[in-house]
């Protein structure tokens, strides 16, 4: 069996956590996260928004909680890393970036066309911040095992985290992965699936069975949580325990979310995947999410 050291986390925020002590709320952040993504539709009229809207609040919690890195230094040798392995989701990720100060807002109007930094599907050499191009589906576990062995064997304590997806579970790639990081002890990853019942084709419960996924995890060797992605404080809780756990194994977060959550009638959209939007609809997306954050409901 491998030898590696066990994972010791940092003990305070020297050296990263950008936003400890801010009083910007993380419920603020992910509606935040929710704006950018809506005004970068707009600006193409189509696109994976129900996505976006549905990972914003792990994505709140990734950046603006568990990650350690410098929003004015992403090639800090310090940074955990976040791997997006679903390239498509990348419009949810420019807004994290942008709201954590790695993009600047202006970018948003440029999303999209030739040129623009902000390509459809997420290129790790246009954007800064982004850590790899993850377009065709079931690379980014094996990328994380990589990384996170590379890490390892330079004594560095950063974490990877890889968010992938439930549909991208159908790709045997990333069982290859599970079984490696198992067998490296990788403790300093941390791996997160959005189970949000949907894949190109419809629900993912329809096309491929997969449940219990948590103890598909378990048996595999990994340390398992499962929460409500949508509920902050329950993924603050999971991201905090996967990072603290004493375990020599790899961590996985699966999280359920509500696809296009915030925007009940983009939520009740049948085959949301690529949603198309009539011109007027953004600004009334934008007024509803505006309300909904106002009034407390998310
Ligand atoms: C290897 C590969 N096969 C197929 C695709 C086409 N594709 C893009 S997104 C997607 C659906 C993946 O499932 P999921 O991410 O769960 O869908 P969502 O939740 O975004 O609706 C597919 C099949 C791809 N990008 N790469
Ligand atoms: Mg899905």
């Amino acid at each position: 069996m491998p030898t590696l050291d066990i994972h010791a986390p940092p003990a305070g925020p020297a050296g990263g956590f950008p936003y400890a002590g801010s009083n910007v709320s993380l419920r603020e952040r992910a509606y935040r996260i929710r704006r950018h993504a809506l005004r970068m539709g707009e600006v193409q009229g189509q696109g994976y928004i129900a996505q976006a809207l549905g990972i914003a609040d792990v994505l709140a919690v990734s950046y603006f909680h568990a990650l350690r890195h410098r929003p004015d230094d992403v090639h800090w040798e310090g940074r955990d890393r976040f791997l997006l392995s679903i390239g498509h989701y990348a419009i949810a990720l420019y807004a994290a970036l942008i709201e954590a100060g790695i993009l600047p807002e202006s970018d948003i109007e440029t999303y999209g066309t030739d040129e623009s930094r902000l390509p459809m599907s997420g290129m790790a050499a246009y954007t800064p911040g982004m850590e790899m191009t993850g377009g065709s589906l079931g690379h980014g576990v094996g990328i994380a095992v990589g990384m996170a062995l590379g890490l390892k064997r330079k004594h560095s304590n950063s974490f990877v985290y890889t968010l992938f997806s439930d549909g991208e579970l159908n790709e045997g790639s990333i069982w290859e992965g599970v079984m490696g990081a198992a067998h490296w002890q990788l403790d300093n990853l941390i791996g997160i699936v959005d189970v949000n019942d949907q894949q190109a084709d419809g629900p993912s419960s329809a096309m491929s069975s997969r449940e219990p996924l948590h103890e598909r995890f378990r048996a595999f060797g990994w340390h398992t949580q499962r929460v409500d992605g949508n509920d902050i404080d329950a993924v603050v809780a999971a991201f905090d325990a996967a990072r603290a756990a004493r375990v020599a194994a790899p961590r996985i977060v699966i999280c359920d979310t509500q696809m296009a959550k915030g925007v009940s009638f983009f939520e009740t959209r049948e085959r949301n995947h690529f949603l198309r939007v009539e011109p007027g609809e953004w600004q009334q997306a934008i007024a509803l999410l505006d309300e909904t954050f106002s009034g407390k409901t998310l």
